[in-house]
């Protein structure tokens, strides 16, 4: 039973037996994703003062330029879940390939392997506003005992046991959900300690925010342009809200928190849209829909996709469920 301004740590340890599959590691593997968000958030924090912030002069995996709190996002989530000995592998969106962790006796012993986007919306750091970290759970297939293999991570979002976020904000709160409910904790900066501030958080089933890259409007799909219209149109309760940080995390957050989609479209700039199936849209899907709302991909569930590789990219429609509902309805008019 979720109680308001529980420690993280105590919520940890009381849900424990809500896991199917409660072993106490999925419990310490939170734990170190809840210690590696703090170091990272003081880092977050700190970014207006040091000369930290700007491109590390390196380009990412998909030829984007990174910048410098990316990599040590990065650096901290990996090396935290990796001296803990928890997980048997990672996949970071800052990262080609999958990394493989042998594990305590360097047997190959851990169960989970985690996906991870380590800190999204990162353009938006020299800014101020506000950035994330999405990550993603999944029991392993292949054998115990044996290296990771890429076919450990390729599992449709249905798979996940459990997924979350960070946002780094006005303040800091870790969102998570081990597919009972999802939970919000808000850090106490003072005391370095989460507590619940948001329990059994729920998406609105009807919203009036919609939050798209319009600058991209003339590159959408004709269902996507539709839609858009559909939400500018003057009738009850429209027109919507327009509201785009730019930052997924927020954007979804504060959609969760008062009723809106949010919206990644292919276009014919990105075929295949820009975000990532497995760093961002299958946890987000899974926090979704834990919450009541709905992810899709314009015309199937999320988490039903099967990847096909590490990096894949897909149109993404995530929030309230009948405006979820109301974009397929609009996208179904047309061939994909
Ligand atoms: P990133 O992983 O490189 O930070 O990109 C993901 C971000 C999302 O947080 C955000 O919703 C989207 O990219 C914004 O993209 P755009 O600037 O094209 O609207
Ligand atoms: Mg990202």
């Amino acid at each position: 039973m979720a109680t308001k301004n529980q420690s993280l740590g105590e919520f940890i340890i009381e849900n424990q037996s809500d896991f199917q599959y409660s072993s106490g590691e999925l419990s310490r593997l939170i734990n170190s994703i809840r210690l590696a968000a703090k170091m990272v958030n003081h880092e977050v924090n700190k970014a207006g003062l040091v000369d930290i912030t700007g491109s590390a002069g390196e380009i990412n995996t998909q030829g984007e330029d990174q910048q410098k709190l990316d990599v040590f996002a990065n650096d901290t989530f990996i090396r935290t879940l990796t001296n803990r000995q928890i997980v048997c592998g990672i996949a970071s969106e800052e990262n080609d390939d999958f990394i493989t962790i042998e594990g305590e006796r360097k047997d190959h012993g851990n169960k989970y392997v985690v996906a991870m986007d380590p800190l999204d919306g990162s353009s938006n750091i020299d800014v101020n506003v506000s950035v994330g970290t999405i990550f993603s759970i999944y029991r392993r297939v292949t054998p115990v005992g044996t290296p990771v293999q890429l076919e450990d991570f390729l599992q449709p979002g249905n798979m996940q046991v459990a997924a979350g976020y960070i946002i780094y904000g006005t303040s800091t709160m870790l969102v998570y959900t081990t597919g009972n409910g999802v939970n919000g904790f808000t850090l106490n900066p003072s005391l370095g300690t989460y507590y619940l501030s948001h329990p059994n958080m729920t998406f609105p089933e009807n919203g009036t925010i919609y939050s798209v890259n319009e600058g991209n409007y003339v590159h959408f799909p004709q269902g996507v342009k539709d839609y858009i219209k559909y939400c500018q149109q003057e009738e009850s309760d429209r027109p919507y809200t327009s509201r785009y940080i730019g930052s997924l995390v927020s954007d979804i957050h504060r959609n969760m928190i008062k009723g809106g989609i949010y919206m990644y479209p292919k276009s014919s700039k990105a075929v295949d849209g820009k975000l990532r199936l497995l760093y961002e849209c299958n946890p987000m899907a899974f926090i979704a829909e834990q919450a009541g709302g709905k992810a899709s991909d314009g015309y199937q569930r999320i988490m039903d996709l099967k990847p096909n590789e590490l990096h894949q990219r897909v149109p993404f429609f995530c929030g309230s469920k009948n405006m979820v509902d109301k974009a397929e309805e609009f996208m179904s008019k047309y061939p994909r």
